[in-house]
């Protein structure tokens, strides 16, 4: 049985990834780190058939010692900071779990068995300020946020570790993907959660911040498909992720109000606070690479998405629990 250690299990990508590899028979160990409160509404549902274990990227020490019990064979980084205000706000931190992380983690496997596999969860965030457009592989960095320049640091370090030790280090740099396991903060759920709230006269105002930003927004579920990709190749490379199509934060607003019958301009109003000391602009990725040597491609559109979305958001709401409740087996 091939084994497989995911850092971030309780996050959207991690709960999404343990899902897929129970499916392709692996052996799935997850990394949590220790809080005073549990929080594991994103995997209740197959905590019975993972094997959760105690590590932090801020240890080294945490992760040799997991690496030499449990031995696997894969090892997806999916954690981080993910969340760019807050890096604004913690940039060292940030760094410290995003940047560095990467450097420990990488380090420990080179310590204990470098034959290990290791994916690390790059992003399109690394092009910020775009240079070129549609962004590939090959597309210069230009990162506009401490969490943008951190991934940066874990990207290089990656490539570094190929190629310094030999390892097989790959990374997959993913444009944004969401899905009803997004966490609320980010823009997506922000608005879908809102527009159930809304439709169900729950709220009747949504704060929002940069309405022209435009990103690349995939399905999650589709995107950890491609982490597992990478890492069956003959060797270590570097993939962009990505659907190819962009629309605005304004258009995200029109596709989800209007599915509910209602208008968005009649909500939406701009927060000063949820605008950020620098944007990214505009993300949209070529994928070709990903689709020509991987067979990747992504099944679900953007419209249809948000329509996911804003439905697990109504049926949550309506179920009188927290907006997560859905995700419980
Ligand atoms: P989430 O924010 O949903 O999940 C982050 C995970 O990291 C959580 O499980 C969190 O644990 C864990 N974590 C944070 N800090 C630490 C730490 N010090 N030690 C151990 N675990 C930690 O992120 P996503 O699932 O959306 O993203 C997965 C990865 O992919 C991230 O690295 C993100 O930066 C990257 N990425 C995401 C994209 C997206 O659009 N979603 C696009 C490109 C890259 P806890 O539950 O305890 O907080
Ligand atoms: P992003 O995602 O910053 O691209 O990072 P987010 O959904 O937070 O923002 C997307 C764009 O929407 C604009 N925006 C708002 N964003 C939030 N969160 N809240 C608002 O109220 C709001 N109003 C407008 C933002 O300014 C931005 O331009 C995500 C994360 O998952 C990263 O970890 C990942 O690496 C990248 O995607 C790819």
């Amino acid at each position: 049985m091939t084994k497989a250690l995911v850092t971030g299990i309780t996050g959207q990508d991690g709960s999404y990834l343990a899902e897929f590899l129970l499916s392709k028979g692996y052996d799935v160990y997850g990394m949590v780190r220790r809080t005073s409160t549990i929080n594991f509404d994103r995997i209740r549902h197959i905590q019975d058939r993972v094997t959760l274990v105690q590590g932090d990227l801020l240890d080294e020490v945490s992760m040799i010692h997991l690496l030499r019990e449990i031995r696997p064979d894969e090892v997806y980084n999916l954690a981080a900071q993910s969340f760019i205000p807050t890096s604004f706000k913690q940039p060292v931190l940030t760094g410290e779990f995003t940047a560095l992380g990467v450097t420990r983690l990488l380090d420990a496997i080179r310590i204990v068995d470098p034959e290990v596999r290791f994916y690390q969860a790059s992003s399109s965030e690394m092009f910020g300020k775009v240079v070129e457009t549609p962004q590939t592989e090959k597309t210069p960095f230009y990162p506009r946020s401490p969490y943008g320049v951190a991934k940066l640091y874990g990207h290089w370090i990656t490539v570094n570790y190929r190629e310094a030790y030999n390892l097989f280090a790959s990374s997959g740099i993913l444009f944004n993907h969401e899905s009803p396991r997004r966490g609320l903060e980010f823009v997506t759920h922000k608005v879908t959660h809102h527009v159930a709230k809304i439709k169900l006269g729950m709220a009747d105002r949504l704060p929002l911040g940069n309405l022209d930003a435009k990103r690349d927004w995939g399905f999650a579920p589709d995107y950890v498909e491609a982490m597992w990709m990478i890492l069956q190749q003959p060797g270590p490379d570097d993939f962009v992720v990505a659907t190819g199509l962009t629309h605005s934060v304004r258009y995200l607003c029109e596709v989800a109000f209007s599915y509910v019958g209602l208008n968005w301009e009649d909500y939406v109003f701009i927060n000063p606070t949820d605008i950020r000391p620098a944007d990214v602009d505009l993300l949209i990725g070529d994928a070709s690479k990903a689709r020509t040597i991987l067979g990747w491609q992504p099944r679900v559109s953007f419209e249809e998405m948000i329509r996911i979305m804003v439905d697990a958001d109504t049926e949550a709401l309506q179920q009188g629990e927290n907006a997560l409740a859905y995700l419980r087996a």
